[in-house]
């Protein structure tokens, strides 16, 4: 899809113009406001109230220094960041990333998908987004407590339960999350929901640890059923080997799908019997090791250098769940190639809008990643209304609710695609469908922001 709304095409030559060094930020504002020409047409009142250029500019965007002594006594700075990006049906939701690659692009990039992200999972949260170029990796277990701690020293004043509320990404899960917490209390002296993804003995939820990886395969079920298809017997690639790719192999399995191969940064694993998600587990989640060491636990499988060829490897389903960019033109082709036909994002923004093309192109099924990832932050919008009850539910209500409102999220998308005119697009359904709720709430709301 290119611009055709003249309109459209000014609102964005205006964030190139403005946002020159973000090409993540710049990629995603695009890829939003093409899917959005239709409904600029069918609804003149947007553009006579400034929601297009409001919507694309964060309301608020904090940058701040991070300083931590390593164990070596030597005093590292690094930079932090929260994006406010847009607060008109819920308080500010979304996860914080640590990561070396991590800058204002990307976390503005990440911060405006949420906006639309989260208004598709029908509950009241906000968009936003955080995180630092801290690496995790090779560091010791009080050198992570003590980044966490600096870092929420300064984002503490930022947030709080109803205004902002943070929770994991890459290199951000429980561990981290609870060095977060308890540094939140100590300087606030309060104990309430301000992040999510805590730990169950002090307000966390049942089923938020497997929420985004189940999600994504809820999802992506519906998604096959439309089409007459499921996963039973269906060979599987989940890229990744993280919080959201382990949960996305074990329902995958559970539904009747044989996960032949994961990756990390370094290289790819393949296991024709399907590779166990507690293998993986004892590796990321205990060991927090590489995937390679996989082959001391199934001598039988095959670990291969390089992550990106991880799309060679023939499939019926991809389920990328990495991070951006993961999976180009070249992994696109190579993937309708060994004819796999489905592909729902559980990473942000995985594919190219190269590759994009490719699979729109040769009629590939294929979930967008802010409506076939959402499930991790529903279940955190869940998790807050917990917390705000004082009370917590079972596994099997959390998980039935998040079963629900993915469910509801495809049929949302895909008949706004169809209102719209382009049926069986649910990359701009997911666009349309998340953005309306949010212009409607900017529109009632008059030019407060
Ligand atoms: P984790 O940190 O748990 O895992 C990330 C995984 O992706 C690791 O296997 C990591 O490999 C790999 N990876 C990260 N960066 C790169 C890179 N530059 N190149 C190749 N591989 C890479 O993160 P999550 O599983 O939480 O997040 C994965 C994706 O899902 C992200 O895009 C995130 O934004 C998205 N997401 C996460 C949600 C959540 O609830 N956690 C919710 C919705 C989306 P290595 O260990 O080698 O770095
Ligand atoms: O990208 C995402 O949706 C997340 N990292 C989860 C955010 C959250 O608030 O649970």
């Amino acid at each position: 899809m290119s611009f055709t709304n003249e309109y459209l095409q000014r609102v964005y030559a205006d964030v190139v113009k403005k946002n020159l060094n973000e090409p993540e930020f710049l990629q995603a504002v695009r890829k939003v406001l093409e899917s959005l020409q239709p409904v600029a047409e069918r609804r003149p009142e947007l553009e006579k109230n400034g929601v297009f250029e409001r919507i694309v500019e964060p309301e608020r965007t904090i940058i701040f220094r991070v300083p931590w002594v390593d164990d070596s006594g030597k005093i590292q700075v690094n930079r932090g960041f929260r994006v406010q990006f847009n607060s008109a049906i819920g308080p500010y939701k979304g996860g914080l990333r640590l990561h070396p690659s991590v800058n204002l692009s990307i976390i503005k990039f990440l911060g405006f998908e949420q906006i639309f992200k989260n208004s598709l999972t029908g509950l009241p949260i906000g968009g936003g987004k955080g995180g630092s170029d801290f690496d995790p990796k090779g560091k010791s277990e009080a050198e992570i407590m003590r980044f966490c701690q600096s870092f929420m020293t300064e984002l503490q004043r930022h947030i709080g339960p109803d205004t902002d509320v943070p929770a994991g990404d890459i290199g951000v899960g429980g561990r981290e999350i609870g060095y977060l917490y308890g540094q939140y209390k100590r300087i606030r002296n309060e104990f309430t929901g301000v992040l999510t993804g805590k730990g169950l003995s002090f307000g966390g939820s049942l089923a938020r640890t497997e929420a985004t990886g189940f999600g994504l395969c809820y999802f992506t079920k519906e998604m096959l059923a439309a089409a007459g298809k499921t996963f039973e017997g269906k060979r599987v690639v989940v890229s990744g080997s993280g919080n959201v790719a382990i949960y996305a192999n074990q329902k995958a399995t559970q539904l009747g799908g044989k996960v032949v191969a994961m990756s990390d940064s370094n290289g790819y694993i393949v296991d024709e019997n399907g590779i166990d998600f507690q293998v993986i587990q004892v590796i990321k989640e205990q060991k927090r090791d590489r995937i390679k060491t996989y082959l001391n636990f199934v001598p039988t499988a095959r670990y291969v250098e390089g992550s990106t060829g991880i799309w060679t490897v023939p499939c019926d389903i991809a389920l990328p769940c990495a991070t951006q960019n993961e999976l180009d033109k070249a992994g696109a082709e190579a993937l309708v190639k060994s004819g796999c036909y489905a592909v729902a994002e559980g990473a942000n923004m995985p594919s190219t809008p190269e590759a994009l093309e490719v699979f729109q192109a040769s009629g590939v099924l294929f979930g967008p990643a802010k409506a076939a990832n959402a499930g991790g932050v529903a279940t955190s919008a869940l998790e807050m209304c917990q917390n705000s009850q004082r009370l917590s539910w079972t596994f099997e209500e959390v998980d039935a609710k998040l079963h629900d409102i993915m469910v509801n999220i495809y049929h949302n998308a895909a008949n706004a695609a169809k209102e719209y005119g382009m049926a069986g697009n649910l990359v701009a359904g997911a666009n349309i469908a998340g953005f309306l709720k949010v212009a409607d709430a900017m529109l009632w709301q008059g030019i407060a922001y």
